[in-house]
Formats: structure tokens, C-alpha cells, sequence
């Protein structure tokens, strides 16, 4: 296909409460959103980058330049033959950053499948026509407010329930919550707050017959996880760790991990998201889809991609309305605990230009 231009908006949307992990606070949620015409159709997509390196080392003022400096020239110098399936060889001497590239390979499939009239669920290999949609909850200020969040969430009928935890809000919150809800599906995610002295510690969360416990160590500690793994009843489940199929390759080896978070910015694209899929089913390994805060644009791959047949557990794909109170694609809705997966050509949504525009804080033509 041939680029005719391309077009970078960096857009702050606010989010309708602040989101709270172990690593930080957000409260409004800036990302950036490339737009790519090519001779037959335009193609969009987001980067799950944040203004800060807190969740990964890449951040939106890299992922600015790396797209710009780095990756969008190989893939100009690639030619009129590129398909998406060149993108990840082409841009592969760039060592690293993989939501930079994510947002290059996803805007590349998502021209290349509209002007084909084929939908990411279709070319991904979606069997289902719709997922069952999680919740993140954040880490809140008290223990009733947490209550508040979590009775909110289930009455909206999620069917997952998943808790932020870090040292000093983990064993009693989630006590909290398990008396208060009964038997629903509750897990927990720690990004990589703990460290191995505190595995007797979080071996205390056992008694909560919790779906799994997700990152508890850093990214890099394979062996604390797997450590874990051996003590704990509850399922340990990677996220921060498994950047590509080789990483969750080794860590399976590792036994690091029984389940596996597939995010698609952190593993460099869909296509790397799919390869880390088929890897986990030959293994019998479940997975599930997690998110970065999505707009419309990445939440309708994301849902592609957890209709998926290895993707058994629900994933972090809630509805629009619990991040934005206005989407800059048409909202996804919550019906039946969960949301249906885009069946038009594409990511089958719709940007709206006008919302785009609204909440831009910049916008730079790249090539065009
Ligand atoms: O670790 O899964 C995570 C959001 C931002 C960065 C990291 C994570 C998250 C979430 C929210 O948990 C998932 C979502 O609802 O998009
Ligand atoms: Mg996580």
C-alpha cells in the first residue's frame, strides 16, 4: 500500500474518576492517536503509551519520537508493496519499544482491512461474536469506597471483578470485598509492586480463592515469579513481563506464569498478540486480554482480539462509559457482562473527527 499521509493527534481525554495503581495516578488520559491514508483507505490507531515511563520505560514523548525518527522512515523506505504483515520485519532493527511500533502496524492493518472489507475479529481469527468484559478497579482512598466501586461494577453485571493492589492495600481490601460480594470472580494486580520477601506475605491472599494474582515482582524477575508459583495456591498471571513470544515462551519454561495478560501495545502489535495466543493454547495455558485505558480506537481491537478462542478468561475490555464520558469512537455498550466485537471492515468504528478535535492538545502532520 502507499502512505499518502500521516497524521499524529496527542490527545488528553479526562477519565470519569482517577484511576490509582501501584505506580501512579491518572486522572485524564493522554494518548496518542495516528491517523494513515493510504491510496484506498484511512487507518487508525493509538498508542497505550502515558506521559510518564511508570508502567514500562516507553512513554508518549519517546513513542513521538521513535515513530517519527525511527520507524516511520523504514517503513516509508519498505515501498508501495508494504502489507501489514511486513510491518514487524521492517521496523525489527529498532530494538524495543514495542507500543511505538503497535501503533504503527495497527494503523497499517486497520487501511489495509477497511479497503479490503475485512474486520481485525475476521483476520485475527475471532470465533465468537462477543467477550466477557472485567473490570480494573483502582486503589481507593478507603475501604467503603472501595465497597462503593466494586457494588457498582457488579450491579452493572461485570462478571470479573479485578482489584489494584499494592504493599498496605492488598489482604484487607480484598477480604473486604471477597465478604461483602460472596462468590464472585475476583482477582488482583500488583504491577510489580512486591518483591520476594514478600511472598509469605501475598501467600495470605490463598484464602480468597482469587482467579489469579497478576505481576506481583518486576518485570525482569522471572524467577521470583516462578518461586511464587510454587508457594501460592492462587494462579500467578504476567503482564509487565511478557513483551513477545519469546519472553512468555521462557516464562512458561520457567514456570513463572499459569496464565498469561496478553496487551497488544506491550507485545509490539495484534499480529505479536496473536503469536503469543497460539503459543499459550498449544501449552494449555489460559489467557486473557488486558487494556491500557483505551479509547473507542484501541478498545475495538482489543475486543477483536479477545474473541480469540484461547482468550477464556474475561479481559480488562469494560465499556467506554467507565473511562470516558465521551468516546472519540461511537461507545461500546455493556450487554450481558460483556461487549460485542466490531464486525465492520477494520477496527469497525468510527473516529469522530469533531471529538478528535476537541480534545487535541496537539496535532502534527507527519508525512502528507
Ligand atoms: O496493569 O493492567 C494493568 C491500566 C493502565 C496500565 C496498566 C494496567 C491498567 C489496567 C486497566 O489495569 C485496564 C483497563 O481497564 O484498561
Ligand atoms: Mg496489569
Amino acid at each position: 500500500m502507499r502512505i499518502r499521509s500521516v497524521r499524529m493527534y496527542r490527545l488528553r481525554l479526562p477519565l470519569v474518576r482517577p484511576f490509582r495503581t501501584s505506580f501512579g495516578t491518572s486522572t485524564a488520559r493522554e494518548a496518542l492517536v495516528l491517523r494513515i491514508e493510504t491510496d484506498d483507505a484511512i487507518g487508525w490507531a493509538e498508542c497505550a503509551a502515558d506521559p510518564e515511563p511508570l508502567y514500562s520505560e516507553e512513554f508518549l514523548d519517546s513513542a513521538s519520537i521513535v515513530i517519527t525518527d525511527h520507524l516511520l522512515p523504514r517503513l516509508l523506505a519498505a515501498g508501495d508493496t508494504l502489507t501489514a504483515a511486513d510491518v514487524a520485519r521492517t521496523l525489527a532493527p529498532v530494538s524495543g519499544h514495542p507500543m511505538a511500533k503497535h501503533v504503527l502496524e495497527t494503523a497499517v492493518l486497520d487501511a489495509e482491512l477497511r479497503a479490503a472489507g475485512v474486520s481485525f475479529a475476521h483476520r485475527l481469527g475471532a470465533v465468537r461474536p462477543h467477550v466477557r468484559a472485567g473490570v480494573s478497579v483502582g486503589i481507593a482512598e478507603s475501604i467503603p469506597v472501595l465497597l462503593d466501586e466494586v457494588g457498582a461494577a457488579v450491579e452493572q453485571g461485570y462478571p470479573r471483578i479485578k482489584l489494584k493492589i499494592e504493599p498496605g492495600w492488598d489482604v484487607e481490601p480484598v477480604r473486604a470485598v471477597r465478604e461483602a460480594f460472596g462468590d464472585i470472580d475476583l482477582q488482583v494486580d500488583a504491577n510489580a509492586a512486591y518483591d520476594g520477601r514478600d511472598i509469605e506475605h501475598l501467600a495470605r491472599l490463598d484464602a480468597f480463592d482469587l482467579v489469579l494474582i497478576e505481576q506481583p515482582f518486576a518485570e525482569n524477575d522471572l524467577l521470583t515469579h516462578a518461586a511464587a508459583t510454587r508457594r501460592w495456591a492462587t494462579p500467578v498471571c504476567l503482564d509487565e513481563s511478557i513483551r513477545d513470544v519469546t519472553t512468555a515462551r521462557t516464562a512458561l519454561h520457567l514456570g513463572a506464569c499459569s496464565i498469561i495478560n496478553i496487551k497488544p501495545a506491550r507485545v509490539g502489535g495484534y499480529l505479536h498478540a496473536v503469536a503469543v495466543h497460539d503459543l499459550a493454547v498449544a501449552q494449555g495455558v489460559p489467557v486473557w486480554c488486558g487494556g491500557m485505558l483505551e479509547t473507542g480506537i484501541g478498545r475495538a481491537g482489543n475486543v477483536a482480539l479477545a474473541a480469540l478462542a484461547g482468550f477464556t478468561l474475561p479481559g480488562d475490555v469494560s465499556a467506554s462509559q467507565r473511562y470516558y464520558a465521551e468516546d472519540i469512537t461511537e461507545p461500546f455498550v455493556l450487554r450481558d457482562g460483556g461487549l460485542d466485537v466490531p464486525s465492520g471492515p477494520g477496527l469497525g468504528v468510527e473516529v469522530d473527527p469533531s471529538v478528535v478535535a476537541h480534545w487535541s492538545v496537539e496535532t502534527r502532520e507527519l508525512i502528507g
